[in-house]
């Protein structure tokens, strides 16, 4: 599998399912559906998309539209992000780097679209928000150890400089 970092990634490209059918199968495979969280990264992954030179024109990613809701968490007393918020489903975190195609995310289905769809459009790699049950393929993300990486004696020493 393609490795930027300390994420290799699996590129699902054999069945499509909704955004919860694939994050099922990247979990029962020991992944989650990829979180992008840098320019670098969403590189890396155009690159190998592109590279791979298949019709496949949408994948599932792990971002995910918050409930539109305006209320306090009763345990943290933080308030609960609203509906522009967006948080990777696999983390809970708040993502920071974004990379939406032009006129996106639009709702389109109002307070429908809450998934998000690396969509190509014109040989770019782009995010589009997108109904969750609409069934397309994904991208699952492993996410290196540092045992991982002690037991692949080959490559780790440089590796671990670079990650630890
Ligand atoms: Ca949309």
């Amino acid at each position: 599998m393609p490795r930027f970092k300390q994420k290799s990634y699996y590129i699902g490209n054999v069945f499509t399912g909704n955004f919860f059918k694939s994050e099922l199968f990247c979990r029962k495979n020991g992944m989650n559906l990829v979180t992008i969280n840098s320019k670098e990264e969403s590189d890396f992954l155009q690159k190998i998309l592109t590279e791979k030179g298949d019709d496949i024109e949408n994948f599932w990613i792990s971002a995910t539209r918050f409930l539109d809701v305006n209320i306090t968490n009763e345990c943290t007393k933080l308030p609960i992000p609203s509906t522009n918020d967006w948080i990777w489903f696999t983390t809970g975190e708040r993502i920071t780097y974004f990379n939406w195609h032009i006129g996106e995310p639009n709702n389109i289905y109002h307070h429908g679209e809450l998934c998000v769809d690396l969509k190509k459009d014109n040989k770019i790699w782009k995010w589009v928000d997108k109904t969750c049950w609409d069934k397309i393929n994904f991208i699952c993300e492993y996410t290196w150890t540092k045992e991982d990486i002690q037991g692949n004696s080959k490559e780790s020493s440089q590796y671990l400089t670079d990650i630890y």
